[in-house]
């Protein structure tokens, strides 16, 4: 997998934050960088891969990379972004700020922001684009002193009205819900309700954009997450099946080893062998 280190993008080392506008983003393989990244969808569509899950963008959805994050996007559509990279380590940040900032896995990660929020985000991130790539200590305050200005920004414009979307993006919106909520969610009926669209329209939806079934799509979900904490952690399996949504282990090694062709058990001794 591709490996993007920080000295690649940034002006210099002692700098943290800077900008990659893609007018268009092209299709680009799955990686994971040294860095954080902010994505804010400024025009046209595409599928956007993290950390296996497919998700859909469409214009005004802004979503949160970690470092820990794997990425990618495909079948792009004219997809403009305003990709903001930054070394959260490296920030000073006013304290006030570090609420703002999604960081735990559990913290919402992706969402749509408002219109006009929208404009006054374009403007910062040009000043941004501007600053970030200029070598002066006054610059380099500046440019963080607008990071923390965009930050702010996405929060006070996140759409939480549902209405407000347009039928598209309620679907990307229940893709993103699933994300966030997919060990409390059973039924398609749930999701359809929290998005205001029929669950018939939604199940079509959804298989239109991601190539499953809400099951399906659901247990991918959940074993995906099952397998980076199997991988990755120490938890016992018998706690990251129910973590992730399972109550009966027995019936989570059955949708694992549907999806990744292997049981849990094995996943894991392939990790201690590593
Ligand atoms: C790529 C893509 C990636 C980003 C790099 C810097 O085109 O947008 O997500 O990490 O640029
Ligand atoms: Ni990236």
């Amino acid at each position: 997998m591709i490996f993007l280190k920080s000295n690649e993008f940034f002006l210099n080392s002692s700098c943290p934050v800077t900008t990659e506008l893609r007018t268009p983003q092209e299709p680009f393989p799955e990686h994971a960088h040294s860095f954080e990244e902010i994505i804010i969808v400024s025009a046209g569509n595409g599928t956007h891969v993290m950390n296996d899950i497919p998700m859909n963008l469409s214009k005004n959805y802004v979503c949160f990379v970690k470092k820990e994050d794997r990425h990618l996007f495909d079948q792009v559509d004219d997809l403009y972004l305003s990709n903001i990279l930054f070394e959260k380590d490296k920030l000073s940040l006013n304290s006030a700020i570090k609420d703002f900032m999604p960081y735990d896995s559990d913290d919402d990660h992706g969402w749509f922001i408002n219109e006009k929020a929208a404009k006054r985000v374009d403007q910062l991130v040009e000043q941004l684009h501007v600053e970030s790539h200029i070598d002066s200590i006054e610059s380099q305050i500046i440019a963080q002193s607008i990071f923390q200005q965009i930050i702010v920004e996405l929060w006070r414009g996140k759409i939480k009205d549902i209405n407000l979307l347009n039928n598209n993006d309620k679907v990307i919106f229940a893709l993103s819900y699933i994300n966030q909520n997919y060990a409390d969610l059973n039924e398609i009926e749930n999701v359809a309700e929290r998005v205001q669209l029929s669950a018939r329209q939604l199940t079509s939806s959804i298989k239109k954009l991601t190539g499953m079934n809400f099951n399906q799509y659901l247990h991918y979900t959940r074993t995906s997450k099952a397998l980076s904490d199997i991988l990755y952690t120490d938890q016992p399996i018998t706690e990251i099946a129910f973590d992730v949504g399972y109550q009966d282990s027995n019936y989570f090694s059955t949708k694992f080893k549907q999806v990744f062709n292997l049981t849990p058990r094995d996943a894991r001794m392939r990790r201690t062998c590593r």
